[in-house]
């Protein structure tokens, strides 16, 4: 018999594990009981701890008078604008040619209205861009150059192609490609999904990445891809996703979650579940790199990851937290920037 894996080992053990309580016994962190996940809206649930302060800035909105559309997009144009981020934004790392291309999409569960740009160069904030896609045309998903004419068209704000910092970074990688040192291909990524429930039940999302580094011009991940990187069933629940968007967007990932509250799980064990059937059809087995938050028509929420230790970010009008999420492998996931494969 050939030998396992270790962290192929790890992987089919833990997921023998009947529920997600049992998971947070095997995590390092404290993790809150499933019980206790579940808040008052509006309820934002954001991935990474960088989420915090967007679901604050989206919360702000609401207190201030904003649409919860307002909210999504305020929440996430704060983190696409900061530069320390290496992945949102276009402080983000760039792709092969050493340009950032952007992905990001909106969904409104009111009305299952969706808006999605990718590929997009040299501007600041491509979920406003994605948002005017879903508002103004009869479109979902525009693309590269043309959802760059269409963002020039509404005057959208510009910003470098990359950022000094990154271009250097760039530099060093594509020498080093050029020796064949063979640096890794793509370095850490990390996306902000975050999904919202309104105090009329309503839900929305939005999800904004700069995509996995060095990636090839023109590939496209999971974040804006509806089902994917996000989706909103206004009837039962919201979820995205963060990690190798290549592992998400073949199972549909964010729907699959989503399908899962449907059935009745809990948004945690929901993102668990989807999780285990990714894991089972794929070869690599738990080696994937992604992770789901996920919340519901009753504000429960939760999240996973194939790793450990991926952190996301809640916030409702009664506390504003980090949690830490079961991981269905002891692999390391963060808490930022974690996913290194
Ligand atoms: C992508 N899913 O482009 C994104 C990147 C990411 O954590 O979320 N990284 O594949």
């Amino acid at each position: 018999m050939s030998a396992m894996p270790r962290r192929r080992f790890l992987a089919a053990a833990t997921a023998t594990l009947a529920s997600s309580k049992a998971l947070h016994r095997a995590s390092a962190a404290p993790m809150p009981p499933v019980s206790e996940l579940s808040g008052r809206a509006p309820l934002f649930v954001s991935t990474w701890p960088f989420g915090k302060p967007a679901n604050e800035r989206a919360l702000l909105t609401i207190q201030s008078g904003g649409g919860a559309l307002d909210a999504v997009e305020h929440g996430i144009n704060l983190t696409e604008a900061d530069p320390s981020n290496p992945s949102v934004g276009l402080a983000g790392i760039p792709n092969s040619e050493g340009v950032v291309q952007l992905d990001a999409c909106i969904m409104s569960g009111p009305g299952h209205k969706a808006g999605a740009v990718a590929a997009v160069e040299g501007f600041r904030h491509p979920i406003s861009i994605a948002r005017r896609v879903m508002e103004t045309t009869k479109h979902v998903f525009l693309v590269g150059e043309g959802a760059m004419e269409f963002a020039r068209q509404h005057d959208f704000e510009r910003g470098p192609k990359v950022s000094p910092g990154q271009r250097e970074a760039w530099r060093k990688w594509k020498d080093a490609e050029a020796r064949k040192a063979r640096p890794k291909a793509d370095k850490g990524h990390d996306t902000i999904a975050m999904v919202a429930l309104m105090p009329d039940g309503n839900l929305y999302g939005g999800c904004s990445t700069s995509g996995r580094g060095y990636k090839l011009p023109g590939r496209v991940g999971d974040s804006p891809i509806i089902g994917s990187g996000l989706y909103v069933d206004n009837e039962v629940g919201a979820a995205g996703a963060t990690g190798i968007g290549e592992n998400v967007m073949r199972f549909c990932g964010s729907f699959l979650v989503v399908e899962f509250m449907r059935q009745g799980l809990h948004p945690q064990d929901a993102c668990i579940e989807a999780i285990r059937r990714i894991a089972r059809l794929d070869p690599q087995g738990f080696d994937l790199s992604i992770n789901f938050v996920a919340l519901d028509r009753k504000g429960r929420f939760g999240a996973a990851g194939t790793g450990s230790g991926f952190e996301y970010a809640v916030t409702s009008p009664d506390s504003s937290r980090v949690l830490q999420s079961p991981g269905l492998t002891s692999a390391s996931t963060g808490p930022v920037g974690g996913n290194q494969k």
